[in-house]
């Protein structure tokens, strides 16, 4: 081994140090800068010490100097004549004091200064010995240790803020023995999906459940995060699966870890993630939850950073590096997207005391309210930099959807104090009826997609979400139109499980069309898939909620039989690719908001009305549920953390 050549530290890169070909056959030996810095200590150490014997050595002239020198200097006073070392008091060294005890102390510590030299250098030695791996564990184990104090750190406790009104958490048990039993079905099912999950894909985003291992896509970046586990929880709590909920407690404590170099959509990330981290803490009331959802948003803060404030639609967690889809017209940030990030992050200011999340979703608001919309409608897209409208695409589904949902949901979330989010919501849904929403041939009435001025005859899976949203929004809606939303909400319902009813599976498909003698059928093979989606069971709630009417529950128990048959395999449940043929192949997924999502608005809807009242909680849009806040206003100005 060659020993390596100390440098000047002069600024100038160093080369690479050479410890030997026999160390390491397969490469030539160079070593990272962060090694090298450390050998480079080593070895100053060693130098130093060197230089402290010498100045320390026997010399007579050097000694000479070294007695006149302290002559006058006060230095601690060691009393080792009774075994006992003293450095409480202080000796003035110099004349009429003990010659021979003054040699003694000096021959003491040279031989110290001896022995510490030795050690040093017997450990250089052992460093250099070294392979390279077991310095880079060392420096691992380092690092790991300066990631624990920080972690620690992070884990402070939040300033405390009263818990709103949480009722309704633990019940909704109905008495009905029938309703009971279908209730415990979806039950088994929730049980099914966690089992095979925590079986075959603990940790992994989602579960392959045909080949039974992880599954994962890009909106959650390229690190395991257990998105089924944090989507799933708040389910699980309410149907009393508490051991799972543990389970998954105790996984979020011990891995689930911000700190990755992975590249997510902020969007995903806020409503699985956030969402489903503050409905745990609310339901079961564990800091851990709270915790680790603060410390997420903390990371999804530098998506902010944009000449106009509207976030990017993918951030890297570790780098804080934002950009947008590589699809997204003009560059441009997605509706939906950005306007799907209120809910949470007021709760986030609420929690913390701390109004920048607060004020980040506000500006969002304060911008969309000054920009031009044509025909009152909202495109799809902005383009984040120039703060302009992208292509001219509105849709009240995918690209569109939950960005109404969150204006009505703002408004109830404060306690209808929110008065501008309500305004901004009747004025949407009053362009939308008048440009979007028509009624088809067969007297179905549907809600089109704006595409250039023109309507496209076609609704998504994902727009049915607003037959609930109407229902929601109907009580206080502008010129008292209760009765009017009301109905258009159950005119959506009632068109969504046409789409249901008119296939083999009676499963709905992505889209369908109202075109040239097609009423709620898909056309395109690739619009025929049904991926466990929620959409058309949350609006069977919503309408169960505010109507009794019996039909709902008729709706989703077809719904529970037909996902029961059709998506059922052993290892989970799978997306099925084609709702029309009596053979469907599976897509092999178990999308986390199948257990958010789909599993709990059908658990729901066989419960009470007392389980989760809507009076008290208002559900994001990944059917995380979040307490009403009884703020004075929107300014958060009634939370007593608030700084
Ligand atoms: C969910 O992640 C959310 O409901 C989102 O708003 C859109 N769709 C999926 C499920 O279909």
């Amino acid at each position: 081994m060659t020993t390596p050549a100390l440098l000047p530290l002069s600024g100038r890169r160093l080369p690479p140090l050479n410890l030997g070909a026999s160390a390491f056959p397969h490469h030539r030996a160079t070593l990272r800068l962060s090694e090298k810095f450390i050998l480079l200590l080593i070895l100053s150490a060693f130098i130093t010490l060197c230089f402290g014997a010498f100045f320390f050595l026997p010399d007579s002239s050097k000694h000479k100097r070294f007695d006149l020198g302290l002559e006058d200097v006060l230095i601690p006073h060691v009393d080792t004549s009774k075994g006992n070392k003293n450095l409480g008091g202080f000796l003035i060294h110099g004349q009429g004091h003990d010659e021979h005890r003054h040699r003694e102390e000096e021959e003491r510590l040279r031989n110290k200064i001896r022995a510490d030299h030795e050690k040093a250098l017997e450990e250089a030695k052992e460093k250099l010995k070294k392979s390279r791996d077991e310095i880079q564990a060392e420096i691992q184990t380092e690092k790991n240790k300066v990631v624990q104090e920080l972690k620690k750190k992070d884990s402070k406790p939040l300033p405390p803020v009263p818990l709103p009104n949480l009722i309704g958490v633990n019940s909704g048990e109905p008495s009905d023995p029938d309703i009971r039993e279908k209730r415990n079905k979806i039950k088994e099912m929730m049980k099914h999906a966690w089992d095979n999950y925590r079986q075959y894909g603990w940790g992994h985003n989602e579960l392959k459940p045909i080949a039974r291992k992880g599954h994962s896509t890009n909106i959650f970046g390229n690190s395991q995060m257990g998105a089924t586990i944090v989507d799933a929880l708040d389910t699980l709590y309410i149907m009393g699966l508490h051991d799972e909920f543990r389970e998954g407690q105790e996984w979020i404590d011990k891995n689930l870890d911000f700190s990755v170099n992975s590249e997510v959509s902020v969007f995903e990330v806020n409503i699985r993630f956030i969402g489903g981290l503050l409905a745990a803490y609310y339901l079961s009331g564990q800091e851990v939850f709270k915790i680790k959802a603060v410390q997420l948003a903390g990371k999804l803060l530098p998506a902010f950073n944009t000449p106009t404030g509207i976030p990017w639609a993918m951030v890297n967690l570790k780098s804080g590096v934002g950009r947008n889809w590589g699809w997204a017209s003009a560059g441009s940030s997605i509706l939906a997207e950005f306007g799907t990030l209120h809910m949470e992050f007021v709760h986030l200011s609420y929690l913390t005391g701390d109004p920048v999340y607060y004020n980040k979703v506000m500006h969002i608001r304060k911008l969309l309210q000054k920009m031009d919309r044509p025909n009152g409608l909202y495109p799809n897209y902005l383009n984040p930099r120039t703060g302009r409208w992208g292509q001219h695409h509105t849709s009240v589904g995918g690209l569109g959807d939950s960005f109404y949902e969150y204006l009505l949901k703002a408004w109830l979330m404060s306690d209808r104090m929110d008065t501008e989010a309500r305004k901004m919501y009747d004025d949407a849904i009053e362009a939308i009826e008048k440009h979007l929403i028509r009624k088809s041939n067969g007297g179905l009435t549907f809600i089109g997609e704006w595409k250039n001025g023109h309507l496209e005859r076609k609704m998504g899976h994902l727009t049915c979400f607003a037959g609930g949203m109407f229902a929601l929004g109907a009580d206080g809606s502008r010129d008292d139109k209760a009765g009017h939303y009301l109905q258009l909400g159950a005119e959506i319902a009632h068109t969504c499980h046409e789409s249901y009813d008119r296939t083999t599976l009676k499963l709905g498909p992505e889209a369908f069309k109202f075109d040239g003698g097609v009423e709620a059928v898909a056309v395109r093979q690739n619009e025929k898939y049904y991926i466990l989606r929620p959409e058309v069971i949350e609006t069977y709630w919503y309408m169960w909620r505010f109507t009794h009417d019996p039909k709902y529950r008729q709706w989703g128990w077809e719904a529970t039989q037909a996902i029961d048959k059709y998506c059922r395999v052993s290892g989970g449940f799978s997306g099925v690719k084609d709702v029309y043929s009596s053979s469907p192949t599976y897509d092999d997924v178990q999308q986390s908001f199948f257990l958010a999502e789909t599993l709990k608005y059908l658990y729901l809807l066989f419960s009470n009305d007392d389980l989760l009242p809507l009076d008290n909680w208002v559900f994001n849009t990944e059917a995380h549920p979040l307490p009403v806040l009884h703020l004075a206003n929107t300014t958060l100005s009634g939370n007593p953390a608030y700084r």
